[in-house]
């Protein structure tokens, strides 16, 4: 019935179904020459999941976009098999969701659909100003996008342990020294630049990423280390984030 459960309570498992952070989207007068920009809609679950670093890049770039938030209840808390989301059954029922292979998130730039959570981040980067100033910089802003995504699979993995005495250890292990470690290559990993963000000098898609991943209220990890740079550019994603 939920062909994405297993992602899902992954995700749920990891404090990703917890409220969404207001993320605010900022009056369209902010917006030189709003009436060429394209009409933005993005469809996910009312959860941050898989939509959350799209929303926060629309929020930071201030692009009005509709939001919309399909609700996903619970009958039990926490068992799947009791999952309720009337909407998104209807628009899978109707077939809106075939160009996302019946799953969200789902984003419509002027009528036209766009599947595949990366690849909606990718196009948005880009379309906001979020992707590097030049294809050097956007490759270095994919390559640190994919270490985002190498450090969420590498957690999945330990969180996805059945074995609850095992998947306690590996949690403790987890954030004692494998996060931490995976801050200090990822530290390593920065192109040289002016700062203070990541790539370039200003800010990414890259730094947006680190700040969803390691910052954002209600997101996975809280890195408490004196690791520099990344905390320091994902601080001041945080500042752009919080202060629209
Ligand atoms: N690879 C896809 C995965 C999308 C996905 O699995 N979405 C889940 C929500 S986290 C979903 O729509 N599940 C509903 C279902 O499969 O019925 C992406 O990154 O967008």
């Amino acid at each position: 019935m939920f062909a994405g459960k297993k992602a899902c309570l992954l995700l749920a498992q990891a404090g990703l179904l917890a409220p969404v952070p207001p993320v605010a989207v900022s009056s369209p007068s902010v917006r030189c020459c709003a009436l060429k920009m394209p009409s933005y809609k993005l469809t996910y679950f009312d959860i941050r999941g898989l939509a959350e670093n799209a929303r926060i890049f629309l929020a930071v770039a201030q692009q009005p976009y509709e939001d919309v938030r399909l609700s996903l209840t619970f009958g039990t808390p926490g068992d799947f098999s009791t999952i309720q989301r009337p909407e998104f059954d209807a628009m899978k029922a109707k077939g809106e969701l075939d160009i996302s292979l019946g799953k969200v998130p789902l984003l419509e730039v002027d009528g036209v659909k766009i599947g595949q959570s990366k690849a909606i981040e990718r196009y948005l980067a880009k379309e906001l100003g979020l992707a590097g100033s030049s294809p050097v910089e956007a490759a270095q802003v994919d390559q640190l996008g994919e270490t985002v995504r190498d450090i969420k699979d590498a957690y999945q993995k330990v969180r996805g342990v059945q074995d609850e005495e095992a998947k306690k250890k590996g949690m403790e292990k987890w954030f004692a020294e494998d996060l931490p470690n995976w801050v200090k290559l990822a530290e390593k990993s920065l192109p040289a630049g002016p700062g203070p963000f990541m790539v370039g000098g200003k800010v990414s898609a890259a730094d947006l990423l680190f700040y969803t991943l390691l910052l954002a209220p209600g997101g996975i990890f809280t890195v408490s280390s004196t690791v520099s740079r990344v905390l320091t550019v994902a601080i001041a994603a945080s500042d752009l984030v919080f202060f629209l």
